[in-house]
């Protein structure tokens, strides 16, 4: 119930946020920090970065949706809300917590054949255990049999292996006696005020244990206690970016002075890129840096030992990849290992195939961005932001075998080549109104296949003979 009605109020209030004109006539003391992109060189990692994994795991791995014996419906790591599990009997848990087959370099390694270039770890779930040996609650992996930095050994191994690492950090905690959904009384404010100095102690104790850390992905933080307290979002901002200026963080954390999330009260993006993209993609491209989190089954993101419904294949994740890309979004696929510490296979399997994938094409998607090229049917464009060389993403081949692209004038298509087979070498001729025709690959694709497009700056002629004088 609550989060159906938190979903309605998110959309109301995205529409209000992009409804109003970007002028600021409300004055804000916790609204957006800054207008427009961020232009540093971090934040154009993130960018360029394009696709990241996601890691939801925590206690809930280990019941992996089925709570004595039976087949818990919702989220798997929603559980013990879902499935009514009394504290004492989930803390037990705590207990089971021994991973024998963990290893954070298998993890690593997975991530690294997928072509992901950042991962994001649920440091601290909703149900509020913690990943890495905190200081402020023996709520975690150092009360466990396991009693290993299990956060320490992902972030190395990761960083060995040249991903880029950031930390999902729940603001609801159902196990802090200080958490509060909603504030009714003094001695509520007073708890969860107290509470919100344990959080901001636990993000510097990550920043300062993890240097590396990239940035935050913060959840949680659609419940009353928080949106009338915007205040706390900003001051856990403002201490992210004194530990460290070049911290990226979303605009999930944030909520102005006047309850509005995401997006100010005058419709100005709070945080560093568009945070809302939760397990769908904008139809038109948003003019902010933005980021898509998708599940491979349906709305599941820590461990379910039965997914029922959609499982989404290989190819339409590459799809996303590729739609997310032309649109100058990130997308992160989510993966959840299970309670022993193992990867799943149908991940597994996932990772090899996308990775298979963006080994040949990559090229088409990281450092790429929007290419402003009429829309076509065939599929999607981008554009290197280093080279300029622009890339047709072709998921729905032609049956007609013709591939038509318009770029604009100036602009001519040198040569066309298909990645991943130098027999395709073409120097199409440019028609009216310039536009060019390519030949689609005869031969049949089981995925995506990708056309770059070496382009050149080149005048064209502004009229043809054949055109038609209107
Ligand atoms: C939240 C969590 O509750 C969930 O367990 C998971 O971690 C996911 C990544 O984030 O769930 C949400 C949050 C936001 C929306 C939907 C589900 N939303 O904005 O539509």
């Amino acid at each position: 119930m609550r989060i159906k009605c938190f979903l309605s109020c998110l959309m109301i209030a995205c529409a209000i946020g992009q409804a109003s004109a970007q002028t600021r006539e409300v004055t804000l003391k916790y609204g957006a920090e800054r207008t427009g992109k961020r232009t540093d060189a971090d934040m154009q990692r993130w960018r360029d970065n394009r696709l990241g994994q996601f890691i939801h795991f925590g206690l809930y791995s280990i019941p992996g949706g089925f709570w004595k014996g039976k087949y818990a419906g919702g989220a798997a790591e929603w559980i013990k809300a879902g499935a009514r599990i009394p504290n004492e009997e989930y803390v037990a848990l705590v207990k089971e917590f021994r991973l024998p087959k963990f290893d954070a370099r298998e993890w690593a390694r997975a991530a690294a054949e997928m072509g992901v270039k950042y991962s994001v770890i649920t440091t601290k779930h909703h149900e509020g255990f913690c990943l890495w040996p905190s200081s402020f609650t023996d709520y975690s992996v150092a009360a466990t049999p396991f009693a290993r930095d299990l956060l320490g050994e992902y972030v190395k191994a990761y960083n060995d292996a040249g991903i880029d690492v950031y930390f999902y950090y729940s603001i609801i905690d159902w196990h802090h006696p200080d958490w509060r959904s909603s504030i009714k009384s003094a001695a509520d404010s007073l708890a969860f005020f107290r509470y919100r100095d344990f959080m901001l102690k636990q993000v510097e104790e990550l920043m300062t244990r993890y240097p590396t850390v990239k940035g935050f992905w913060f959840d949680g933080t659609w419940d009353s206690s928080v949106v009338q307290h915007g205040e706390i979002t900003w001051q856990i901002a403002q201490l992210m970016k004194r530990v460290n200026p070049g911290i990226i963080s979303g605009s999930r954390l944030r909520v102005d002075d006047r309850g509005a999330r995401h997006f100010d009260s005058n419709g100005m993006l709070m945080g560093d890129y568009e945070q809302g993209w939760e397990r769908s993609l904008p139809e038109e491209m948003p003019g902010n840096d933005w980021e898509c989190v998708m599940t491979i089954p349906e709305n599941q993101w820590g461990y379910h030992a039965e997914w029922r419904g959609h499982v989404k294949n290989p190819t339409e994740i590459i799809e996303m990849i590729a739609a997310a890309a032309s649109m100058n979004g990130n997308f992160v696929l989510n993966f959840g290992p299970k309670g022993d510490g193992s990867l799943r296979e149908e991940e597994m399997e996932m990772a090899r195939e996308v990775g298979k994938w963006m080994r040949v094409n990559g090229e088409a998607i990281y450092a790429c961005e929007n290419a402003p090229f009429a829309p076509r049917k065939w599929g999607y464009y981008t554009r290197s932001r280093l080279t300029g060389d622009a890339y047709m993403i072709v998921t729905n081949p032609p049956l007609s075998g013709v591939l038509k692209i318009a770029v604009p004038a100036g602009l001519t298509v040198e040569r066309a080549l298909l990645l991943g087979d130098a027999s395709y070498d073409e120097r199409p001729a440019r028609g009216t109104k310039n536009e060019f025709a390519l030949p689609a690959p005869a031969r049949p694709f089981a995925t995506p296949y990708v056309i770059k497009l070496v382009l050149e700056k080149k005048e064209t002629p502004a009229v043809h003979d054949d055109d038609p004088k209107v």
